[in-house]
């Protein structure tokens, strides 16, 4: 029985141009500033992106992380939204590690009201921390792959420059979002400071981030990814398939988003489930198990048990995701086998 992995993008393995390209990429030593292959890629996906200066990095956490650390001080606080990846899933590291607290705000299938963000920017106070930052996420993964409307990140961008504060983007799936908006991704760039996007998820490199901003941020940057211990070496042979991500795989995008849609209509003619066509923007839907019984952890475990991987975000709520490793007949046949299990 073939194993169908609907858990994450994070499982694409890299296409054959990628193994080809990893043997052949001219190298250096990056932390030197003369690997060839890194230096191409950073120049690719700053003009790709419409920023000075970009930097890879081996996660989307780190990238984060960094960028919080590069436009904060320690003791300042920062805006994000409460169902954020960064407030949520890395290990609280802006707190241990950048040292600034979290102000959260709670949106709207993941989007923020600029007159909510403006209600939490902090006044002049002796008591009161500093606001430091405003970060943003598109798409939203919590809120399943959702695309945050451009209109409301100009209006944050706009409210952000009045009170001469940095806004940065977990864009970890940015060129989803350009896909879904059918526009260029620098039309999403344009609209923060800084952007982090992962090369390692739907674009399928086996490991990498980038991380753009101004030539100044990301000089700063580079100075945090060493002390953070994310100073590569001959890191070429990844940035070698950050390279055919970059040229190659964002093609693949409206295909994965195409069968997440037939997904959540296969899974809702089960009656099984409760999902939403209209919410389901790019790769990613959140299916609420309706059957009495059953709790989303325990039908994962089922599930497994019948070759189809895919999450539990919670006691009702599995996630599954599309990718490029994953064929429509392999979602209809993922399908056929949920509904043995609830059946049987
Ligand atoms: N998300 C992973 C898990 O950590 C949940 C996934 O499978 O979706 N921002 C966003 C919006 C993300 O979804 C992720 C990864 C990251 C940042 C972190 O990237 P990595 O895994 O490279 O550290």
């Amino acid at each position: 029985m073939k194993t169908i992995d609907l858990r994450s993008d994070t499982v694409t393995k890299p296409t054959p141009e990628m193994l080809v390209a990893m043997t052949s990429a001219p190298l250096g030593d990056d932390v030197y500033g003369d690997d060839p292959t890194v230096n191409e890629l950073e120049k690719l996906a700053s003009e790709m992106l419409g920023k000075e200066d970009a930097l890879l990095l081996p996660t989307g956490t780190m990238g984060n992380l960094i960028a919080v650390m590069a436009h904060t001080t320690p003791g300042q606080e920062i805006i994000l939204e409460v169902n954020s990846h960064i407030y949520l899933y890395e290990v609280a590291g802006i707190a241990r590690l950048a040292g600034v607290q979290a102000r959260t705000i709670s949106g709207n299938r993941g989007e923020m009201m600029p007159s909510d963000i403006e209600k939490a920017i902090r006044p002049d106070d002796i008591h009161f921390p500093e606001t430091g930052l405003i970060c943003l996420e598109n798409t939203h993964n919590m809120a399943g792959g959702r695309v945050i409307p451009l209109e409301n990140m100009k209006e944050i961008q706009e409210l952000a420059k009045e009170h001469q504060l940095p806004v940065h983007l977990d864009g970890a799936r940015i060129f989803n979002a350009a896909a879904y908006l059918n526009i260029d991704v620098k039309e999403i760039a344009a609209t923060v400071d800084s952007a982090m996007f992962c090369l390692s998820k739907g674009l399928s490199s086996p490991v990498g981030s980038m991380l753009v901003g101004t030539c100044e941020f990301i000089e700063k940057a580079r100075k945090l990814r060493k002390m953070l211990g994310g100073g590569m070496r001959q890191a070429g042979v990844l940035a070698a398939c950050g390279l055919v991500s970059l040229r190659q795989m964002t093609e693949q995008l409206p295909t994965d988003h195409h069968n997440a849609a037939a997904m959540v209509e296969s899974l809702y003619e089960t009656g099984l489930f409760e999902v939403s066509i209209d919410n389901t923007h790019t790769n990613i839907i959140n299916a609420r198990l309706t059957v009495d019984g059953w709790t989303a952890p325990k039908f994962v475990g089922a599930m497994r048990e019948n070759g189809v991987l895919a999450n539990a975000r919670n006691e009702e709520v599995i996630r599954f995701v599309t990718h490029k490793d994953v064929t429509l007949e392999d979602i209809r046949e993922a399908v056929i086998r949920i509904s043995h299990i609830l059946k049987a």
